[in-house]
């Protein structure tokens, strides 16, 4: 049997769930979803579940899943993959993941282009947009063709890159099979990895060998280099050298490895960290002093002056060592001369969440179950924040169902105050700024809640004046307390709808409404730039997850990443405060 990671079986039954929904079945679509992301939760191997307790185990232990999909589980691990897949992938045999990462395209409508035109793959998706074929397709139109051409352009810029939420699962899984190889030092993912970019190109792991101070050669270094060629995650050997190897992940990015002496550690790591315009910087300092950086050290002619840590390698710079977050040529070196670099946010800091989904509405889970999945991720407070009504898709609450909700959120929380564990669900919601900049509910239902959080959800194609019109006018709002998707961008799928965004940060100040950093991989709607533009204008930020389901309440340190690329403080932050503190000063900001 060979080993199946719980992400992959994710990945089958997340297919499997497109497939469902592609032919119509009710009901299984949103169950293997439900599924996939309970697998993903999970803290232990499904395959050792499995090992240890059979098809019985695997009903006991993995939310949600009944003798169907546990049959199905048995045959991922016996063969990598399961009959009921087979066969739908037979039924509509396209480039599935291809065609959903194109902005637009759903199910339903990728079956429909099968049917109609043969359509398999983006390169024969653009070739009949272009003949004009899909605008006389029924529920197309001229207006889907052009959009689709639109999305194919956008994904076509980032070809080749993958998001860090979905890389960084998989980086972890290898480093942590390179530290069990014996004799190995340090291992760690430089690069865009390690500076927590939005999106990567690809993965770069430097590993030293214990003891081996001054050379790569030996035993350790083959033991390495062997190891990773082997790993299961690995598609294809691109190279498999004495020192460094690279290979393509199954997953489609690609992977290198190279291991260095114990003296150069610290010089290889600034240099393959990056970023390529922050080497050029530091290495122009080295120039100047009369030194030489390169991976391997930094040299005064012959002799190496400083390299087995970067802190050293900085020091001899004449600099404070800096967060891999900050190494993009933007200040960060002036400030590191001048003593001057922001104590940013701390990973792990955040104490709330403010923007949840439950099962009211599009999410997965209950009230319960998404207040005890931030428990076990360590928060002490969420809000729930369900869509409203103009959001029918999404079954978006209005006032009546708004007030139902808040009794349900009343009952749980009196229920939890007899418990010893302190922990607070707050009646919040993402309600829908209509067109004209009004908010989709009656004041007088936004008045019974904790916090009012607002969003466009519609009308995306405005020009700038009015989005920006628009956005502004509900941020004017009495009782608007933060502004979720601030850009409603989705890397690779969306532009952000035209808004001018130093309008908005200017205005949030002034107004006292918090502007969200989402931190779902895909969406990170605030980029650095912003985060900055925002800290400087004494905007106040919170970071979501925007969890639509348990399992995403791991995403939120994505969001201080990007916070930490913005140079955000924790005292930027609200929710890195209590949950009493927070909503004091969320309401203190609405005062000044
Ligand atoms: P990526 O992979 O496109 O997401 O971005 P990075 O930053 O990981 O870039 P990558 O993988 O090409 O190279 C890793 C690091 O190695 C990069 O951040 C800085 C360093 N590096 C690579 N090429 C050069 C170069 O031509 N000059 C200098 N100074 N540094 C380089
Ligand atoms: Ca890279
Ligand atoms: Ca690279
Ligand atoms: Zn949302």
């Amino acid at each position: 049997m060979r080993h199946i990671t719980n992400h992959e079986i994710a990945g089958l039954l997340n297919e499997m769930a497109v497939l469902y929904d592609m032919e119509g079945v009710p009901f299984k679509p949103r169950a293997y979803e439900k599924v996939a992301q309970n697998v993903e939760a999970l803290d232990r191997e499904v395959a050792d579940i499995y090992k240890e307790g059979g098809v019985e185990a695997l009903r006991r232990e993995i939310p949600n899943v009944g003798e169907g999909i546990a049959r199905h589980l048995e045959e991922i691990l016996k063969t990598g993959t399961f009959g009921e897949l087979k066969k739908y992938k037979k039924k509509v045999p396209v480039k599935l993941d291809e065609l959903m990462g194109i902005g637009g395209l759903g199910p339903k409508s990728i079956r429909t282009l099968y049917v109609k035109l043969k359509i398999k793959n983006v390169k024969e998706l653009e070739r009949a947009a272009r003949a004009n074929k899909i605008s006389k397709l029924p529920h197309f139109g001229a207006k889907s063709q052009e959009k689709i051409l639109k999305g194919i352009a956008f994904s076509k810029k980032h070809v080749g890159r993958f998001l860090l939420g979905a890389v960084d699962p998989i980086a972890r899984v290898i480093e942590e099979r390179l530290k069990r190889v014996s004799g190995v030092g340090h291992v760690t993912t430089a690069g865009s990895y390690r500076r927590r970019q939005e999106t990567i190109g690809d993965i770069d792991i430097l590993v030293s060998i214990r003891g081996q101070a001054t050379s790569v050669s030996g035993l350790a270094t083959k033991r390495i280099m062997d190891a990773f060629v082997h790993m299961p995650e690995v598609a294809r050997v691109l190279a498999h050298g004495p020192t460094k190897s690279m290979v393509r992940l199954k997953s489609g990015i690609q992977c290198d490895v190279r291991v260095v002496p114990e003296q150069s550690y610290g010089a290889a790591l600034q240099y393959f960290t990056g970023d390529k315009t922050h080497n050029v910087e530091t290495r122009k300092i080295a120039i100047k002093k009369g030194l030489k950086l390169s991976e391997y050290g930094l040299f005064r002619g012959k002799r190496m002056v400083a390299g087995r840590t970067e802190e050293e390698v900085y020091r001899a710079l004449g600099l404070k060592w800096m967060e891999p977050e900050l190494r993009t040529a933007s200040g960060e070196i002036e400030a590191a001369r001048a003593g001057k670099l922001p104590k940013l946010i701390p990973y792990g800091s955040l104490r709330g969440d403010l923007q949840t989904q439950s099962n009211w509405t599009d999410g997965n889970n209950s009230i319960a179950e998404m207040a005890r999945a931030a428990m076990a991720a360590g928060l002490e407070y969420i809000a729930i924040t369900d869509h409203t009504r103009s959001l029918a898709m999404t079954g978006g609450l209005d006032e009546r169902g708004l007030a139902r909700q808040g009794k349900e959120i009343d009952a749980f929380n009196r229920e939890f105050t007899d418990d010893s564990s302190q922990f607070t669900v707050l009646k919040g919601t993402e309600c829908n700024i209509l067109k004209d900049g009004k908010l989709d509910l009656a004041d007088s239902a936004l008045k019974t809640l904790d916090l009012v959080c607002v969003a466009v959800h519609s009308h995306f194609n405005l020009s700038e004046r009015e989005q920006t019109e628009r956005i502004i006018r509900a941020l004017k709002h009495p009782l608007v307390n933060i502004l979720f998707h601030p850009t409603g961008r989705k890397i690779g799928k969306r532009e952000p709808y035209a808004v001018d965004i130093s309008k908005i940060i200017r205005a949030a100040a002034q107004y006292g409404v918090a502007l969200e950093i989402n931190a779902a991989p895909e969406r990170l709607d605030l980029k650095d730039l912003h985060i900055r533009e925002a800290v400087e204008a004494g905007a106040k930020l919170v970071i979501d997850s925007d969890a639509h389901a348990a399992a995403h309440f791991k995403w939120l340190d994505f969001g201080v990443a990007q916070a930490r690329r913005g140079w955000a403080t924790r005292a930027d932050v609200l929710n890195t405060l209590p949950c009493e503190g927070f909503l004091k000063t969320l309401r203190g900001l609405k005062k000044r």
